[in-house]
């Protein structure tokens, strides 16, 4: 299990550094203290030993991640944790957030960024694994800043499912599973959010040499055909 370990913080000086290298820097202190005592992950290494290989999935709504997101976690052994199906499973546990997490879904708006950074927290920090997808997150630049901020790491990798706008209204509207949002109005709401809210952490991760640009428009198994080098090429890294 990855833990960021919060009681070590009296460790770090007073020195100037970001709250980011603050907490990765407590994150190493905990490591040397942690790798004897954690047993090895499932995924074939103590995850203790490295700091968690994050994989942001980002992409207007419809546009194929949680379809893909499945392929690739099966193919190469991530952990993939959906942000949309965390804050469902929220309101499905009828949990104090419930309420104000459905009306900020059926309006198609963001969730308040703690809440669902802390939704994200506990799951990676109870993982055996250490590679993780997270699926349609971060879709704001404050969503961006709380994840770096609270968790203490960036994506090693963020890849963008670029699909025209008529094909993501096409599949959404098509796909019959009772989501409070799969109608036609919250769908332009989403798609506006899109537009002006998530399309500045693509660019953000763009000009950081991170973002990996899908052409999301064909079959599943052709879509996953351009994904898959992606991660082949990396695969010595999340190792
Ligand atoms: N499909 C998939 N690939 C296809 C292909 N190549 N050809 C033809 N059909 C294809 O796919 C959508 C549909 O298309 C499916 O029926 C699929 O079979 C078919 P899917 O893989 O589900 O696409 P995805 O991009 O995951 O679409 P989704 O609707 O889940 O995206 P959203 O990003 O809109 O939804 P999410 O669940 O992430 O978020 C929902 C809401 O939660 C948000 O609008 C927001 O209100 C809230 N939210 C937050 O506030 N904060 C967060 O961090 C996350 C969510
Ligand atoms: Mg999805």
């Amino acid at each position: 299990m990855w833990r960021r370990v919060v009681s070590l913080s009296p460790v770090i000086s007073s020195s100037k550094s970001s709250l980011l290298n603050q907490a990765a820097y407590r994150f190493r202190i905990w490591e040397s203290f942690a790798t004897e005592i954690i047993n090895p992950g499932k995924c074939g290494i103590s995850p203790m030993e490295k700091t968690p290989f994050i994989t942001f999935v980002l992409g207007g709504p419809g546009s194929g991640k949680g379809t893909q997101c499945i392929k690739i976690a099966d193919t190469f052994g991530f952990m993939h944790l959906s942000a949309g199906d965390l804050l469902r499973t929220e309101i499905a546990s009828n949990s104090e957030d419930g309420a104000m997490i459905l009306n900020t879904i059926k309006e198609g708006k963001i969730v308040p960024s703690e809440v669902t950074v802390k939704l994200i927290q506990r799951e990676i920090e109870s993982s055996d694994c250490h590679k993780f997808l997270i699926d349609g997150f971060p879709r704001t630049e404050e969503n961006r800043i709380a994840f770096e901020k609270i968790m203490g790491v960036e994506p090693k990798i963020v890849l963008f499912f670029d699909c025209p706008e008529e094909e993501m209204v096409k599949r959404v509207l098509g796909r019959n599973e009772g989501r409070v949002d799969d109608n036609i109005d919250t769908m332009k709401k989403r798609l506006n959010v899109f537009t002006a809210l998530s399309l500045p952490v693509i660019n953000y991760y763009e000009k950081k040499g991170k973002l990996y640009t899908i052409n999301a428009v064909g079959s599943v198994d052709e879509i996953f055909e351009k994904v898959r080098p992606v991660f082949a090429e990396c695969e010595e890294m999340t190792q």
